[in-house]
């Protein structure tokens, strides 16, 4: 039986309900794949009423002092650090999580994004411009409205605050929906925002199918803006059905890192930080360090190091603190990740470490040991595709010229990282990848304050920082005839 904390219902209109269908799903623990609890599956219906209630409480909220909506976004993320335990044992009982991590980064860093953005509100501002004589011309930044947000199943409890958090700050309404597989940590997320003091209406949680609930939010005719983080095939379903009534939309889809590392690298760190890259929350972040491009005259030393430490991860409950690596989120994900070993051997590739799913215990969840695989070429599909799960795809480099190349030749552009003790080459490439993001002799660095997100098939806009505030209000130009 679930624990009685656990929420399981639609929350709409600062309510849980059910679904007006009654249709339920049982969410899994991948640890052994048991059930945890049966959550409401939201329909059209319900994203109707979700929308009702948002343009009910829209015109208060968005008129509310700035600073008002910002201490209820600081008073939440407190009540978010009170329960922090909780929290994170849901999260790591919903989708794998090692519990080591979910304390230590995924609930300090749900509470530091909406603490960021609650001293936010009441800093973004309009501009006055200097124009012809006789006029005086300032800007107003309005909230766009109600705003649907889809997120996916790596890091829910993180994501309710990067999409969430701007958006509130900045006077919005939302209807969200977390991926159907991990909806709890989201649905808490929910009560605690209203135990905070958050309006009724102001946020909706509506756990659904991305077929059903989530398509019908991307069409909704009352929704002004869509925010979606997933894949680039969903992300492109969502731009066409977001059509009819030219919705704003903003895009975090898919990436295929490349992790560069130059002859002069710190090679322990180098090793380490690559580890780190691509082995964190089991590979599943779309800024994964996936591709470790290595320069030939270091890399056999760099293997050395780097296969041992791939191959000493400890796999386990994720709700053991000794556990490294959980399980992938579902058994549907664990086989499509295990399907690219036989993609590389199929290719001519090298199968370095892992491969497969560890038996004894942890036969019954969705786990895969921690994957190197070798390939022949840069364009093969294992160096191409996001596998998103615990396999990196090792390509080798002769200079310069060739690791930019190879960095830049996928049509994502999330993540990037490179190692090297050469300032003015570190400042070189770092100007010459095609990402959103560098990180130079580190990998995986976010801070709510600064900018993420991609070009290219990784999507666009940015989440976090200035720029947020900015995908979520519009610019008004007011003329004042003086
Ligand atoms: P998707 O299958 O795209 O699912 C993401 C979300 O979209 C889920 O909530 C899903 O609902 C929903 N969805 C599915 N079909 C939909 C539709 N037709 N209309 C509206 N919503 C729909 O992605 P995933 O496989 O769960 O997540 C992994 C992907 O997310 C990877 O490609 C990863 O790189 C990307 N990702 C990107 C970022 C950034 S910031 N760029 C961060 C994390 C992850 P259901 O799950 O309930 O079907």
């Amino acid at each position: 039986m679930p624990a009685p904390s656990i929420r399981h219902q639609l929350f709409i209109d600062g309510r849980f309900v059910d679904a007006e269908s009654g249709e339920t799903l049982a969410t899994l623990n991948p640890h052994d794949n048991t059930p945890i609890v049966d959550v409401a599956l939201a329909g059209k219906a319900d994203v109707d009423k979700a929308v009702a209630a948002a343009k009910r409480a829209f015109p208060k909220w968005s008129r509310m002092a700035a600073a008002d909506r910002g201490r209820i976004l600081l008073k939440l993320a407190d009540l978010i650090e009170a329960n922090g335990e909780e929290l994170a044992r849901l999260e790591s009982l919903d989708t794998g999580h090692p519990i080591r991590d979910s304390r230590r980064l995924d609930v300090p860093r749900t509470a530091a994004c909406f603490r960021y953005f609650g001293g936010m509100a009441d800093k973004f501002q309009g501009e006055t411009i200097p124009v012809e004589e006789g006029f005086l011309n300032y800007t107003l930044r309005e909230p766009v409205g109600i705003v649907g947000q889809v997120v996916p199943w790596n890091f829910p409890l993180m994501f309710t605050s990067w999409k969430m958090a701007p958006a509130l700050a900045a006077g919005n309404c939302i209807v969200m929906k977390p991926a159907e597989i991990t909806p709890l940590s989201s649905l808490r997320i929910a009560e605690l925002m209203a135990e905070a003091g958050l309006p009724p209406g102001v946020v909706n949680m509506l756990p659904g199918l991305g077929s059903v609930a989530g398509q019908y939010i991307a069409e909704h005719p009352e929704i002004a803006k869509i925010a979606f983080t997933g894949s680039t095939a969903t992300g492109r379903r969502i731009v066409q059905a977001s059509a009819g009534n030219l919705k704003k939309v903003q895009l975090e889809l898919g990436g295929k890192g490349p992790n560069i590392v130059f002859e002069d690298a710190n090679l322990q760190a180098a090793v380490n930080g690559s580890a780190w890259a691509i082995f964190h929350n089991q590979g599943q972040a779309c800024i994964a360090g996936s591709r470790l491009m290595l320069h030939e005259k270091i890399a056999d030393a760099f293997l050395e190091q780097f296969i041992p430490l791939a191959k000493s991860i400890r796999l386990g409950n994720p709700l053991d603190e000794n556990t490294e690596m959980g399980p992938l989120t579902s058994a549907q994900h664990r086989e499509r990740v295990l399907s690219y070993v036989e993609v590389a051997q199929g290719e001519g590739g090298e199968l370095l470490a892992g491969g497969k799913s560890p038996g004894g215990d942890l036969a019954k969840g969705c786990y895969v040991e921690p994957t190197v695989v070798r390939a022949k070429s840069y364009k093969d599909r294992v160096a191409q595709e996001e596998v998103f799960g615990p396999f990196v795809t090792v390509l080798t480099f002769k200079n310069d010229e060739e690791a930019m190349q190879i960095a830049n030749g996928t049509d994502y552009g999330l993540g990037s990282g490179l190692w090297t003790n050469n300032l003015q080459r570190a400042h070189k490439v770092a100007r010459d990848l095609h990402a959103g993001m560098v990180w130079i002799n580190s990998y995986k660095r976010v801070n709510p304050g600064s900018p993420f997100g991609g070009v290219g098939q990784s999507g666009y806009g940015r989440e976090m920082g200035f720029d947020a505030m900015r995908e979520y209000t519009q610019v008004k130009s007011v003329w004042v005839n003086v």
